[in-house]
């Protein structure tokens, strides 16, 4: 055990992108969480932070591997031996039978780095298939294309979180830190403190748009109109940045044509926003001396998400608030390591270090720390939704490696997709847990989890972040790391893997090296005596880099990009069958896919079930009471799961939080549409009706 002289172990949570430092505090046999110092949440932790230690010792911990040994049989124990030898001949009978692309490998942004990495490459390099993506595309992957036409780089947020408060002006579009990252508030406390005014973007009067200087509770899927308007006005008012519109970036005429016709009466009607806030926000934004734009999953998971986050970057810019302390442009990155994760190969079509597959180049670069041959890396794979969509098919995916993710609760359409998973030849999921993903394998390899190893995060500003091994997993358990290297092993290439974290992160170091997400500078030393490091970090810049965009953009030119974008609604509007819009999210007492939160007591215990949030009007007009049991039906499906009563939404729109399996999954009633470039789902908009579940008849009283 690794402790420093107070007894306790430094680490990091679990869970999500803020990634908050914290102390594991040795106690009986097993830990308590102490609040750390950390430059981030400074002795700040959430409830999940405050419980995380409860995962070390859960008592339906996976410890031993689990194999289907037929089709209509249950998952029983397994050795070690007989499942790596029954996934390693299925593997390569698929492979045989099929071609190399048959086998799809599925990751998760809670991956360290140096396992996101080794994923990457144990597909790439010793599966041979093209095709990888991982639960990022659910989540940042709108902002990061944005980011990446616009600024020529994809950090989600390019400066420190410590610029927060320095800004005189924050648009927070689409994001519920209160609830999803409450130890950030403090940063927003400190900049209302110091003057500073937040607007908020939320079809909901969430617990962080309670504590803002103006709501702007618009229509789902209208953030482009919004954008688009808040520009209008800028221009109008001659609030807009001439100068360093001319010097830093191109492409401004265009814009400024396409959001003429964006005139606040016009966006009134499609936002429902009062025009008369619209240049209110306007103005605070346009006057400020510093201003920010932060966007989160309310805008991003849209089939317009990668509109809606140039419409705001667009405003950022023309706006001159770009490149300097306390302003810019951010987004909030979700999971532990959801920024590592698609720096460093998850992505169907990034290597590491941000290089593309498409770039014989960059292919020649890693193919050499590798030691393959460039012409047999695979090209870009199919992105989430669309692997997805193969599975099981012909011509398509047969045989699907889950490591890091629960798709059956967390992905659209989810009965759809369950279907699917059943028509496999082979599916392998690597968890902790029995997930409801790992219900459905043939094998499940029970693996190690953050405490029990050590490894790398990149937190949502860019920080990279050390985790140390605070205890020995359980007897039984093996390290993804080590999952890998066994099943390589029996495909007789185990030369492409290694079971030791630090050798990994150097050899991460050396394929990034050269590439936008540098880490060639980084060591697990530095980070500890540093705080962690801000990429990119090189020889050349043994400091790392807190803050992007100074002197110039990551663009060719080194000038950041304007592009018009045009409002267009979300894929489903309300019709009169599903006459109301039906939003997803998140609560604070539950994570994800709930796969671990529903198995910390304390957690369960504050939200132990699904309900679904509606305003009583909406309510009483359906003769539905707070907490009835009701159907929330969409083209997709049907959930059953308790209302909840709430005068923070609007009239015509319900949410449900997506972190619950069975009858309250919400996903069960999610569209499958996506952005035609992220290829993000539309998670935020489905058209949906409301009923009484006992009205047909077809009810039942308990929830799952
Ligand atoms: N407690 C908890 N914390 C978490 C997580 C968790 O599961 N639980 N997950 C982590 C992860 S991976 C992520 S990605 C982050 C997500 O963090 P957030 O983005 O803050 O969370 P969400 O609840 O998904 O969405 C934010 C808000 O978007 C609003 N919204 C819905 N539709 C629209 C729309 O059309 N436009 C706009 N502007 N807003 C809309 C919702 O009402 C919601 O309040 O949280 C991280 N932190
Ligand atoms: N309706 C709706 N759906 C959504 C969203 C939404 O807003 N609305 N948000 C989307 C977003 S932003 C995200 S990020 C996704 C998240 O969706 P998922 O990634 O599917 O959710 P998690 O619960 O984080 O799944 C992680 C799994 O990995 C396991 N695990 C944890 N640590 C490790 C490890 O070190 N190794 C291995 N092998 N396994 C580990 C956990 O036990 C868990 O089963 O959901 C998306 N789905
Ligand atoms: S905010 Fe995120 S990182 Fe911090 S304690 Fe909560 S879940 Fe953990
Ligand atoms: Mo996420």
């Amino acid at each position: 055990m690794n402790a420093d002289a107070q007894g306790g172990v430094e680490t990091h949570c679990p869970y999500c992108a803020l990634q908050c430092g914290m102390t594991l505090v040795p106690r009986g046999d097993s830990f308590e969480v102490a609040a750390r110092n950390f430059p981030t949440n400074k002795g700040g932790l959430c409830r999940k932070g405050w419980t995380a230690a409860a995962l070390l010792r859960a008592p339906d911990r996976l410890t031993t591997p689990l194999l289907r040994r037929g089709p209509d049989q249950a998952l029983s124990p397994a050795s070690w031996e007989e499942a790596v030898d029954y996934v390693a001949t299925s593997l390569r009978s698929i492979q045989r039978g099929y071609g190399p692309n048959a086998v799809g490998v599925y990751g998760g942004g809670g991956l360290t780095n140096e396992k996101a990495y080794a994923l990457g490459k144990f597909a790439r390099a010793v599966l041979r298939t093209k095709n990888i993506d991982y639960n990022g595309r659910f989540c940042m992957a709108s902002a990061a294309v944005a980011n990446q036409r616009v600024f020529g780089i994809d950090r989600g947020l390019p400066f420190p979180l410590s610029d927060i408060p320095g800004a005189d002006v924050i648009l927070l579009a689409g994001g519920n830190p209160a609830e999803t990252m409450p130890p950030l508030m403090q940063y927003f406390e400190a900049q209302r403190a110091a003057g500073g005014k937040l607007i908020v973007a939320d079809p909901r009067r969430t617990p962080t748009a309670e504590s803002c200087q103006l709501h702007l509770q618009l229509t789902p899927g209208s953030d482009g109109a919004l954008a688009n308007g808040l520009l209008h006005i800028a221009i109008r008012e001659k609030l807009i940045d001439e100068a360093f519109i001319a010097a830093r970036t191109v492409g401004f005429a265009a814009v400024q044509k396409s959001v003429a016709s964006y005139w606040p009466d016009r966006v009134e009607r499609i936002t429902g926003v009062p025009a008369a806030s619209l240049i209110q926000a306007a103005r605070l934004l346009g006057k400020a001396k510093n201003a920010m734009i932060i966007s989160a999953r309310g805008p991003e998971q849209q089939t317009r998400g990668v509109d809606n986050v140039i419409a705001l970057t667009n405003l950022v810019l023309a706006l001159g608030q770009v490149g300097k302390p306390s302003s810019g442009y951010g987004c909030l990155t979700g999971q532990g390591n959801g920024q590592g994760g698609r720096e460093h190969g998850l992505k169907a079509d990034q290597l590491p270090g941000y290089r593309k597959l498409s770039s014989t180049a960059d292919r020649a670069h890693v193919a050499a720390v590798w030691g393959m041959d460039p012409d047999d890396l695979p090209p870009p794979g199919l992105p989430t939704m669309e692997l997805f969509e193969t599975l099981g098919q012909r011509g398509g995916v047969r045989g699907l490696w889950v490591m890091g993710a629960n798709p059956v609760v967390s992905a659209p359409d989810a009965k759809s997709l369950e279907a699917r998973m059943a028509k496999l030849d082979l599916l392998v999921v690597c968890d902790l847990f029995l997930s409801e993903t790992a219900a459905l394998a043939d094998v499940v390899f029970p693996v190690t989890q953050w405490a029990e190893e050590e490894g790398t995060t990149t937190n949502l500003e860019g920080r990279v972040l050390y985790r140390r091994l605070a205890l020995a997993p359980p007897l039984g358990v093996r390290s993804d790391l080590e999952v890998m290297h066994l099943v390589a092993t029996a495909l007789g290439r185990e030369q492409y893997t290694s079971v030791e974290p630090r050798a990994v992160f150097d050899e991460l170091g050396r394929a990034s090296a050269g590439g936008k997400a540098d880490y060639s500078g980084i060591t697990y030393a530095k980070i500890q005596a540093e705080e962690g490091v801000f990429w990119p970090c090189d020889a050349a810049h043994p400091g790392g880099t807190p803050r992007l965009f100074a002197e110039r953009f990551a663009t060719p030119d080194g000038r950041a990009r304007f592009f018009p974008v045009e409002y267009r609604g979300p894929a489903e509007q309300p019709d009169e069958q599903y006459p109301l819009y039906l939003t997803t999210g998140r609560i604070m007492g539950q994570y994800q896919s709930g796969a671990q939160t529903r198995r910390v007591e304390e957690l369960n215990a504050a939200e132990p079930v699904a309900f679904v949030e509606v305003h009583p009007d909406t309510a009483a007009g359906l003769r539905i009471q707070d907490g009835a049991l009701v159907h929330v039906e969409t083209r997709r499906g049907r959930a059953t799961c308790k209302a909840r009563y709430s005068r923070a939404i609007r009239f015509d729109t319900l949410f449900m939080p997506f972190h619950y399996a069975g009858r309250g999954r919400a996903n069960t009633l999610t569209t499958t549409a996506v952005d035609p470039v992220s290829k993000i789902p539309e998670f935020k908009i489905s058209a949906a009706r409301l009923l009484l579940a006992n009205e047909d008849g077809r009810d039942a009283t308990t929830l799952k």
